[in-house]
């Protein structure tokens, strides 16, 4: 690198300055918008142990950094340069089996340590056994959104996840299938548990049990096409109550509206192919299921608010939301999307 005098040391404050900067983000408030994804607040025993074992890490490898670095530091100001160095080398010292067998030994130990603690988090977090009370979700990962089902619920929804609070109170963890429509994706909610994959022709599992109720972000981990970094995860966590409340609204079928101009186009457009609206002639899964859209707060996995000005913008060219997003723009005229947005206004 071409970096003297002065100009290397900006660099390095510069550097030093970003490196405080994150620092200080990850610890910010998990509560402030700073960052709802913080990885330095679990909230779920998952997340928790994982934490634990992310700190015994970074002890081990900061004291190895304290160690090397204290060595280095003196070496270079001890052995440095002086005026009346007489320019001859110093004595070369060759094969010592103490500095061999202690640099070998002593890392061995270490890394044995870190993997036994590894193993024993990782066995921990997967030999967890469902109970009864578990609440049972299936999650699918669609190129570019969320599939969401509760079998013994029988309830189907897209994109935001509600799950109880799982406290010392009540217990009720949540045991979540992952089930792949397409390709690779993964599914990371930093506060609540590790990254799990959703693969192909392979189910995975895992469990959360959050302790407070709040809205957890996510995204999924794995690049899975153009739109990945518009896959975004909510889950939200509601006191049980709030929950049963929830359930019980998204088991009734579609508000039956006096069939209105909006949802006979919906009903004679591509549309019902690709959407199901439960008690109506809508089927699709292809993409997310609207029988209660209007209970979410954003449209197209978080990429925007559920508001009719976006879902009007969203049917019109779903490309202006989400480039590449898989549904088409269904060149409709102002007047059949204006009638189909109040239509799906109706779908509470
Ligand atoms: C070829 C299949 C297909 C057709 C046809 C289609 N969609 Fe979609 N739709 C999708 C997919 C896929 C998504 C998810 C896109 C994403 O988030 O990446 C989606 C998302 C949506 C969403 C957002 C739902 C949410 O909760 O995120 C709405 C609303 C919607 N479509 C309405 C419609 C309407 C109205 C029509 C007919 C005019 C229609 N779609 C036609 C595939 C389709
Ligand atoms: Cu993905």
């Amino acid at each position: 690198m071409q970096l003297r005098g002065s100009n290397q040391w900006h660099f390095l404050g510069s550097q030093i300055l970003v490196c405080v900067c994150c620092t200080a983000a990850a610890f910010a408030d998990p509560a402030s918008p700073f960052s709802p994804t913080n990885i330095f607040a679990p909230a779920s025993t998952p997340a928790k142990s994982i934490f634990g074992l992310s700190l015994f890490v970074l002890a081990v490898t900061g004291a190895i950094f304290l160690v090397v670095f204290t060595l280095l530091l003196y070496s270079v100001v001890k052995f440095r340069k002086r005026k009346n160095d007489d320019g001859r080398e110093p004595p070369q010292v060759y094969g010592s089996n103490q500095v061999e067998l202690a640099w070998t030994v002593i890392p061995v130990l270490i890394v044995v340590a870190l993997f036994m603690a590894t193993a024993r988090v990782i066995a921990s977090v997967q030999k967890t056994a469902r109970p009864d009370n578990a609440i049972e979700v299936v999650a699918i990962g669609h190129q570019f959104w969320w599939e969401y089902r509760y079998p013994g619920l029988g309830v189907v929804t897209a994109n935001e996840l509600h799950v109880p609070v799982s406290d010392d109170n009540q217990s009720s963890p949540t045991f979540i299938k992952l089930f792949s429509a397409d390709t690779d994706h993964s599914f990371w909610i930093p506060r609540l548990a590790g990254k799990t994959d959703l693969i192909p022709n392979h189910p995975n599992s895992m469990w959360i049990d959050p302790h407070e109720a709040g809205i957890y972000l996510g995204q999924c981990a794995q690049y899975c096409g153009t739109q990945h970094a518009k896959m975004l995860l909510r889950v939200y966590v509601q006191p049980r109550a709030d929950f049963d409340r929830w359930i019980q609204e998204q088991r009734q079928p579609a508000t039956v509206s006096a069939a209105s101009q909006g949802q006979r186009i919906f009903e004679t457009t591509a549309c019902i192919n690709c959407h199901t609206v439960a008690g109506t002639v809508a089927n699709g899964r292809f993409g997310p299921d609207l029988t209660h859209l209007m209970s979410r707060d954003t449209i197209a996995a978080g990429a925007a608010k559920n508001t009719p000005e976006n879902l009007r913008q969203w049917i019109l060219n779903p490309d202006t939301i989400k480039p590449g997003s898989l549904m088409p723009a269904m060149q409709l005229s102002g007047q059949d999307l204006e009638a189909l947005t109040t239509y799906l206004e109706t779908l509470r």
